[in-house]
């Protein structure tokens, strides 16, 4: 047999077929050609400096909403999508995050639980990069708890009124469109919002130290006047944002391996060219055990993105498969990325490296779309029978 190739030492990428590897490959190299140059300066900067100009790459390039059927979108498989989310957050968490936000959150739930009127309105120019979507389910007071958000949807007439606020919304100030979940009489409903609608208004996010390269903001909703079909009329209760959740999550399952991986790449190759006492670092005991540790992380984080993938195109994924993927895989590559940024020594806390920028991305990973915690009480709560939610 072959020995193990250090860059996929289980050859988990055999498992895939042609067309997934063509996925891969070709937002790969968009990614190494239109991105990793530019990250570390949008990181840097704190925003993402041209969001239309993004986003309408990104429908060029066909990962907006890939996975869904219909209405100009790609319809590939979950495991393609899957490798999409891989090769971008290699690159960085927030530029999946750019992907997922927009076709896993807000145009899967149009796709999911708007008319036919929504999704024809939206999920083209969605698809296409020419309209931007948020999701606005977390709120300044209403974060692990979505149950408890205090945003409102009244009815005036055949009108919807909506005031509330929600917290922490990717590409809020950049969007055209918000879903917004909001409790109603009838429970949680979700609503497709034009930001141009009076009413609403958008406050960016500023002092964060990770997540740099993605736009967070406020959403301020007083008195947002809706007509009657605003309402997405399948969404009903909190299994309907959660729904969307599983599809953002499972791309955080795929995009965490491509963090962990960029990171290893990153300290091999620093480790067998930086040389201290007269040899490569990489030539040290101690640093051996560390990429081992490593190249253990990345490969059952890859394996364990393949397996809920093929469960998902299987029709076979549960959501707590994926919240398996979320806890192990953002944890595996949280560790990887803090190992890789001591291996590159002080070089490693400069953006001249991707590492720390990884490494400080991922808390954001490990909070949002449910927080480690969250995810373990899930895990808990499917091999016990017991919630220990509350
Ligand atoms: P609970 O009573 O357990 O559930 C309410 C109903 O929902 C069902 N359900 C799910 N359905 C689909 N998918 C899931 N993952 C589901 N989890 C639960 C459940 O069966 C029930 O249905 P029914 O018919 O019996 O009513 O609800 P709970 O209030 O106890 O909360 C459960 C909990 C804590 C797991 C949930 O609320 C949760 O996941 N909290 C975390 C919130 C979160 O992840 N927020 C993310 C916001 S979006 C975001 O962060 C975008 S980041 C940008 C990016 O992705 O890049
Ligand atoms: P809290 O829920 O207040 O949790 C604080 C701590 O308490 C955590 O450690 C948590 O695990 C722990 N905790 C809470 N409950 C329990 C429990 N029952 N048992 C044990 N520990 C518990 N939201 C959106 O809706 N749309 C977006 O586009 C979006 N984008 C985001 C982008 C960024 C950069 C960030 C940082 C967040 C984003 N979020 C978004 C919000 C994200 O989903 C929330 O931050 C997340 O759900 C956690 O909520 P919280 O921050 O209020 O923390």
């Amino acid at each position: 047999a072959a020995a193990p190739d250090p860059l996929d030492f289980l050859a988990v990428d055999a498992e895939l077929s042609d067309t997934e590897r063509d996925v891969r490959d070709a937002v790969r190299d968009f990614s190494h050609r239109e991105l990793l140059p530019n990250v570390a300066d949008w990181f840097e900067a704190g925003t993402i400096p041209d969001p239309r100009g993004l986003a309408k790459a990104f429908g060029d390039l066909g990962v907006l909403g890939m996975h869904l059927e219909g209405y100009g979108c790609g319809g590939s498989s979950a495991v393609a999508y899957g490798l999409a989310c891989r090769e971008l957050e290699a690159v960085d968490s927030g530029l999946r995050s750019f992907v997922s936000v927009q076709g896993s959150l807000a145009m899967a739930a149009i796709h999911k639980f708007g008319s036919e009127e929504h999704k024809n309105e939206w999920l083209p120019k969605m698809a296409a990069g020419e309209a931007i979507g948020c999701f606005g389910l977390t709120e300044p007071d209403s974060g692990s708890d979505p149950g408890s958000m205090r945003t409102r949807a009244r009815k005036e007439g055949s009108d919807w009124i909506l005031n509330g606020t929600k917290m922490w919304i990717t590409n809020g100030s950049v969007a055209d469109v918000a879903v917004v979940w909001a409790a109603t009489e009838d429970g949680i409903r979700g609503f497709v919002v034009p930001t141009g609608t009076p009413g609403f208004s958008a406050n960016v996010i500023h002092k964060k130290l990770s997540l740099r390269a993605s736009i967070t903001s406020e959403l301020v909703l007083e008195e947002v006047r809706l007509p009657a079909d605003a309402v997405m009329p399948e969404s009903k209760g909190l299994g309907s944002p959660l729904s969307c959740l599983n599809e953002a999550r499972y791309g955080i399952v795929w995009g965490a391996a491509g963090a962990a991986r960029a990171c290893y790449e990153a300290a091999l190759d620093y480790a067998k060219t930086r040389e201290q006492f007269g040899q490569p670092i990489g030539g040290f005991q101690l640093t051996q055990r560390k990429l081992a540790d490593m190249v253990v992380d990345v490969n059952h984080a890859n394996m364990a993105a393949l397996r809920i993938g093929r469960l998902k195109d299987e029709g076979n994924c549960h959501h707590n498969h994926v919240s398996f993927g979320k806890f192990a895989n953002v944890a595996a590559a949280q560790r990887v990325a803090r190992t890789a940024r001591g291996i590159h020594g002080a070089n490693g806390i400069t953006l001249e490296y991707p590492v720390m920028r990884h490494m400080v991305n991922l808390e954001t990973v490990a909070t949002y779309e449910g927080t480690e915690e969250i995810h373990a009480l899930s895990i808990g709560q499917s091999v016990t029978g017991i919630s220990a939610f509350r």
